[in-house]
């Protein structure tokens, strides 16, 4: 059996870190993504994941040793060989997303390294001395719903998550353990047939948390509708390229993105942020960076396309194609992930009607598009084929009112029909 050795991973620009706590024995069975120890700086701690499953064989540090990024921690004798090649194959990817971070985090002070959040999938803050009340408590901490800044957690939401625990549980905290606990106990799989198992993406284990965070904390609500786009539709159809006369290939993408900043401009609080309720303050952003979730064989990715309202519409569906590509071949900048002031989220290449998108937090709302289909519609007074586009608007209820809501999607309409020759200054 291969001997591996774990060690202490990118930790930002963190050097001599303390090791507070040492997590497994000598003889013990982790699992791959499993905290081994736990390293605290001043204001903040973070523990570190084993990268492999395996039997720890020998463990190097001690608590109260000083670590930085490459220092041996312990040795593992992975069970199976194929883990080796997984793992390998899995790290350089990583290690080609991780190169040039700079995480909004980092630049706050807050001293959690985002490279660590992409090793272990987990967004958890929170000072040494809340997680040894959690433990000492028997909760784990990486459920536990963070009302501080940037989701960290406080000794109060630990002491609010035992009491619903103990008396009568939040639904929400209590459907993530249901759902946690259903996967585990309830059946296994293989005693109903041949199964296979294999690593979770890791992409999709970045992005699980903040999904998890934005729909458990934000109440959502999705308005649909459906925009007559068939003039837009018939300009786009007929764009050509003013030299070769070529028919230019232009996402109709390109035209919804420039509706929404000109909706944006209108109503400015779906260009908002609420880092934390209870500090009473909204931000307004006065940029229009909007994202797009990023369909790729690794997970979704949500790029941003900067200054949207700067940018004309071959320009933007071409810095479309360039984003999309860059993410699909894992060589876009993680920056690029930040600073958004909404999302679209399009199935229009794909399928279906409508569905309800989550909202890509900190942002309060995220603008769904399905396909568009030929439909006849009483147009005048007779029956005509006109070309619809259904679209999903999820918002956060706690900023926007349903009201605004839909009177922001008439203006999207508008802006794609009867105004969008004007409204886009194509
Ligand atoms: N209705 C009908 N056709 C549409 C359309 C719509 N709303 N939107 C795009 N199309 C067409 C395009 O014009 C293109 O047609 P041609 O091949 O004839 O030119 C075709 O569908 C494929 O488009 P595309 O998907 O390659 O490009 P795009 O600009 O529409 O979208 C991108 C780019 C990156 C958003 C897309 O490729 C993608 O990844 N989408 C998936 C996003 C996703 O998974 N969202 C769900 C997240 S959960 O909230």
């Amino acid at each position: 059996m291969p001997i591996i050795d774990i060690k202490v991973p990118n930790i930002g620009d963190f050097r001599d870190v303390e090791i507070i706590e040492i997590l497994v024995k000598n003889g013990q069975e982790i699992s791959k993504g499993e905290s081994i120890i736990t390293l605290e700086s001043d204001k903040s701690s973070v523990e570190v994941p084993s990268d492999h499953s395996g039997k720890i064989s020998n463990i190097n540090v001690k608590v109260g040793d000083k670590v930085s990024e490459g220092d041996l921690i312990l040795k593992i004798e992975v069970i199976k060989k194929e883990d080796t090649k997984i793992d390998n194959k899995e790290i350089n990817n990583a290690e080609k997303i991780d190169t040039s971070i700079e995480s909004p985090l980092e630049k706050k002070g807050v001293e959690t390294s985002i490279n660590n959040i992409i090793k272990t999938g987990k967004l958890v803050l929170a000072s040494p001395k809340v997680r040894k009340f959690a433990r000492e408590l028997g909760a784990d901490i990486n459920i536990i719903p963070g009302s501080e800044k940037f989701g960290r957690v406080s000794e109060d939401d630990i002491k609010s998550f035992v009491k619903h625990g103990i008396n009568q549980k939040h639904p929400l905290e209590n459907n993530a353990e249901n759902r946690k606990q259903q996967i585990k106990i309830e059946y296994d799989h293989s005693d109903f047939g041949e199964i296979d198992i294999k690593d979770i993406p890791r992409i999709k284990k970045i992005a699980a948390p903040h999904l998890v965070n934005s729909f458990n904390t934000i109440p959502h609500v999705t308005h649909h509708d459906e925009i007559d786009i068939t003039e837009m539709e018939e300009f786009r159809n007929s764009l050509t390229d003013h030299y070769t006369g070529e028919k230019l290939k232009i996402t109709p993408l390109a035209f919804i993105m420039k509706a929404l900043v000109a909706a944006l401009k209108e109503f400015p609080t779906f260009n908002s942020s609420i880092e934390d309720m209870s500090s009473g303050k909204i931000t307004f952003k006065k940029y229009f960076h909007i994202g797009i979730a990023v369909d790729t064989p690794n997970g979704l990715m949500v790029p941003k396309i900067r200054q949207v309202d700067k940018k004309n519409i071959q320009h933007l569906s071409a810095e479309l194609r360039e984003v999309a590509q860059k993410c699909r071949d894992l060589k876009i900048d993680k920056k690029e992930f930040y600073g958004g002031s909404i999302t679209i989220s399009s199935l229009g290449g794909i399928g279906g009607s409508f569905f309800t998108p989550i909202i890509n937090y900190p942002e309060v709302a995220i603008l769904g598009v399905s396909k568009l289909n030929k439909k006849q519609i009483l147009f005048g007074n007779r029956f005509t084929e006109r070309s619809i586009l259904p679209i999903s608007l999820s918002y956060d209820h706690r900023i926007i009112d349903g009201a605004e809501a839909a009177r922001f999607c008439n203006e999207i309409r508008d802006n794609l029909g009867k105004n969008f020759a004007f409204k886009l200054a194509i």
